[in-house]
């Protein structure tokens, strides 16, 4: 593959033509908003297929893939293990609305991963997974208010779609059209990674406060890992005040670790939230953690929450598939620490990399990146002709900088080497 192809402007007429005719029938032609190239600007392409670390789109362009549908591709496109398994469950129906011994495997599977899971409910998303666990957490401990930080996405869950209030300890405002003030009235939103913010919103609020839901390592607002004691604070200031501390490990959940952010970092949660990985692409998404706690949720217990496909067969044959796959190669995690460090290794100055196992960002910023204030320093103009020159070298990264690249078990060193390549060609334009 010849990646000398900035030269010529990246042919993507099919996918205008597509995108035209996506936005006569859905809302920016899309089916979430950052797939539009909206703080990048230009046409995003309309892929076609996937295989290992590449992507080939509508126009016959082939990428090497960081995206990796946003982090569930640990293994890459197509991984054999995950086809099979997927064709296996095929053979024996979509659906059934019903128990099968296979959403038992892989309950099991993510208990027997995940030590602070001892007991575990299956959904569609990870939306379905933090909202469901926000309510889980106000029915056990009988309070209303969360606290959440700057930067942090968990899902479109109406009351965390807010941002920060006027002072530390008061209520957000909310930060899309559509959702009542009530809702955000029950949220606290502080920047990420400050201890002393937290500290005073339990000082002024601990006995009212549900759970703090935390990225335990951030990735929606660009990679941002937790600074020293940040995570251990959380889970003093909770446990002291009888609050629940839930890691979102949606995106981190057997991605920095077979055990996630939580076993990277020795800190045991109360609840905790899964996705895109336990689904090997499929939709899929998890919430679980004490018994006491998950004993709460319907049938057992009074909070409600429901879900028709919720363990479908073909996303839980493809997750089963994912994680018996990680569990047996635990390689793969020495080879994705190994290659992830490679690839942002030597970056230039002028830039900051944040890099925790395979999960990356590179901030155009020269300062520290540690919470959404010093990440939103990135020159954002600057990333987005970094993204469309690596675009048109045949590199496929997230289409906005504040968002997380992704290394999988199928990038090769070659891979690695040609995205160098392209980057180095960038940074020594004149
Ligand atoms: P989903 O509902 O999109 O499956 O999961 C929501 C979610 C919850 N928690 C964390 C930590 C997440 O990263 C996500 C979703 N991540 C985004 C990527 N920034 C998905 C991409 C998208 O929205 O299209």
């Amino acid at each position: 593959m010849s990646y000398s192809r900035n030269t010529t402007p990246l042919r993507l007429d099919h996918s205008g033509v597509l995108l035209e005719r996506a936005r006569n029938v859905i809302p920016g032609g899309v089916n979430s908003p950052v797939r539009a190239y909206k703080s990048v600007g230009g046409t995003p392409p309309f892929i076609l297929r996937g295989e290992g670390a590449k992507v080939f789109d509508a126009d016959g362009n082939e990428y090497v893939d960081y995206v990796g549908s946003w982090g569930p591709l640990i293994l890459g496109h197509r991984h054999p293990a995950i086809i099979a398994g997927v064709e296996k469950a095929l053979g024996r129906g979509t659906s059934f609305g019903a128990p099968t011994e296979f959403e038992v495997e892989l309950a099991e599977e993510i208990c027997g991963a995940v030590p602070s899971i001892e007991m575990v409910r299956l959904v569609n998303s990870g939306t379905e997974a933090t909202m469901s666990a926000l309510r889980l957490a106000r029915g056990f401990t009988g309070r209303d208010i969360t606290v959440k930080f700057e930067g942090c996405y968990h899902g479109h869950v109406d009351s965390l779609l807010v941002k920060a209030g006027s002072g530390v300890a008061t209520f957000g405002i909310p930060d899309t059209a559509g959702v009542p003030k009530a809702f955000s009235d029950t949220t606290i939103a502080v920047p990420y990674n400050s201890i002393a913010a937290v500290q005073s919103v339990f000082s002024q609020r601990g006995s009212e406060i549900a759970a703090v839901i935390v990225e335990p390592v951030a990735g929606n607002m660009g990679c941002v890992p937790p600074v020293p004691g940040f995570l251990e604070s959380l889970r003093d200031l909770t446990s002291r005040h009888g609050a629940l501390l839930i890691f979102d490990e949606v995106m981190t959940g057997f991605r920095v670790a077979f055990g996630g952010a939580q076993q990277l970092y020795g800190i045991r949660p109360d609840l905790t939230t899964l996705g895109k990985i336990i689904g090997g692409g499929l939709p899929a998404g998890a919430y679980g953690g004490r018994k006491d706690i998950m004993s709460q949720v319907s049938p057992l217990g009074p909070v409600y929450q429901a879900g028709t496909l919720s363990g479908n067969p073909l996303g839980v044959a493809a997750g089963l598939a994912m994680l018996r796959y990680l569990r047996e190669n635990p390689w793969v995690y020495e080879q994705l620490e190994a290659r992830a460090a490679e690839l942002v290794e030597g970056a230039p100055a002028g830039v900051t990399v944040n890099r925790v196992g395979s999960m990356f960002t590179v901030f155009f910023t020269d300062r520290p990146v540690t919470d959404y204030d010093s990440a939103r320093r990135s020159d954002t103009a600057q990333f987005a002709r970094f993204f469309h020159w690596m675009l048109e070298n045949g590199v496929y990264l997230a289409p906005s900088q504040f968002e997380a690249g992704f290394v999988s078990a199928a990038h090769s060193a070659g891979d690695v080497i040609c995205t160098k390549e392209a980057a180095r060609r960038f940074f020594e334009q004149p």
